[in-house]
């Protein structure tokens, strides 16, 4: 099995964003004096312009200049510190998303982790667990503000390599989504929508090409860092082999011609590279893909613009992926109830908006089945700190062995979750959906003393 290092970068941002751990820099202008000895990482929060396309900049906050952030690699097991400066004149919090590490690290205020001051730093040390693609980003609220939290372009990758991940390939490629200048819209309740979309900050046409040859294996490392929206992506004429979900590999490495991610959400895919030409790597929904979500994937001595191609139906299912073992039952169950509000503008666990929800509470070293009974329209990607759970049912069908941190409940449907309380600690559970985590979409569990 060959690994390699990120060889070809997609859309040239890691030529100079590529930070080595090993890399020791210290930032020019440092507000306060960092603790003792050199972080592993510094993330620089402030505000950036981002050129999105020619002609079309967005006015953000990034982290070290950049969107996304620099895409960060670490080594199972081995400690690292980072130092973050903010920049800003509002407080900040930095999520490590899908790792198994203290509250006090997490990089969520509910769960006590201290925030970054505005126009102050903090250093956060931890050890990296598990491994896979895992992401960063931005744990502020942003209730009605929509130039905070995950509309911003806080944001970026951090993969925790170890011996024995999944997928064999020539080429690692990040893909990172995301969209711009959200507005907000009625649609029986209150929705954000967005106007432009871009995939590693740059809108279809406006970045470098993926640049492939005949017959490669490229591994895709797709993160959806949208605030809101969930999406579909194929390649016309190529078939992704997904590896991992979440970061975490799956039983049986199926081939899909369409991938799908809930906000939150990741997917490793290894492609063969067999049809040779210039593609777009894209939303489904054509407005999306127009307006900016596709990226060109170029075969060597092919030149041109990038082709989409009909894309026919197909059902994205956890369940494809999963395995045949049975699931153990688990020492309790519970369910929480999703539900918006009459108004349409809070939303609800088993009747009550955060603040109010009451705590989930665990004892250690129990395996916990949660079912999620979405009473409502939309689909929520609900996303659980600091642990990893085990798919076993979504709308009626068993599954196993599917290890994620994200789940996309669908509308009206339930999904039942295994959750092993093994990691002691406040623990923040939501929906990745930013406004319905803003709304009351979250609650904490709980280790009972
Ligand atoms: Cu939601």
């Amino acid at each position: 099995m060959h690994r390699r290092r990120f060889l070809t970068l997609s859309a040239g941002w890691i030529s100079t964003t590529a930070v080595a751990l090993a890399q020791h820099e210290h930032p020019p202008s440092a507000p306060a004096t960092p603790p003792a000895g050199d972080a592993d990482i510094t993330l620089r929060i402030a505000p950036v312009t981002l050129d999105i396309a020619p002609k079309r900049s967005i006015k953000t906050i990034g982290y070290n200049g950049q969107v996304p952030g620099p895409l960060l690699r670490a080594r199972l097991g081995k400690p690292v510190t980072v130092d973050v400066f903010n920049d800003t004149k509002d407080d900040e919090l930095v999520h490590w998303h899908g790792f198994h590490i203290p509250s006090e690290v997490d990089g969520s205020m509910e769960e006590g982790t201290p925030p970054v001051p505005g126009n102050g730093r903090r250093r956060y040390t931890f050890t990296p667990d598990p491994a896979g693609t895992r992401w960063y980003h931005s744990h502020a609220m942003a209730g009605t503000n929509l130039k905070r939290g995950t509309y911003t372009g806080q944001f970026g990758m951090i993969v925790v390599d170890a011996d024995g991940q999944p997928g064999a390939y020539d080429q690692e490629v990040p893909i990172l989504l995301h969209e711009w200048e959200p507005r907000f819209v009625e649609q029986g309740g209150m929705d954000v929508d967005f106007k432009y979309f871009t995939i590693n900050g740059k809108m279809l046409g406006a970045g470098e090409p993926v640049r492939v040859r005949a017959s490669q294996r490229v591994l895709f490392r797709i993160v959806n860092a949208s605030a809101t929206l969930h999406h579909r992506l194929a390649l016309p004429g190529h078939l992704f082999q997904v590896v991992a979900l979440d970061g975490n590999p799956v039983p049986v490495p199926k081939h899909v011609p369409v991938l799908e991610l809930g906000p939150g959400e990741r997917v490793d895919a290894v492609v063969e590279m067999n049809r040779p030409g210039v593609w777009i790597l894209g939303e489904l929904k054509t407005e999306w893909r127009t307006g900016g979500m596709g990226i060109a994937i170029e075969y060597a001595g092919q030149q041109g613009a990038p082709q989409w191609d009909r894309i026919a139906p197909f059902a994205w299912d956890y369940g494809l992926f999963g395995g045949a073992d049975a699931v153990p039952e688990p020492d309790e169950r519970l369910t929480l109830v999703i539900r918006p509000t009459g108004d349409g503008h809070h939303w609800t666990i088993n009747g009550k908006s955060f603040p109010q929800t009451p705590p989930i509470v665990v004892r250690a070293n129990k395996r916990y089945r949660w079912t999620f009974d979405n009473q409502s329209a939309d689909g929520h990607p609900v996303h659980l700190h600091r642990h990893t759970f085990e798919v076993v049912r979504v709308d009626g069908t068993p599954m196993s062995g599917i290890m994620k941190d994200v789940v996309v409940v669908p509308a009206w449907k339930q999904v039942e979750v295994d959750v092993p309380a093994i990691h002691p600690g406040p623990t923040l559970f939501h929906c990745h959906q930013q406004f319905h985590m803003d709304m009351g979409f979250m609650a904490m569990m709980q280790y009972a003393p």
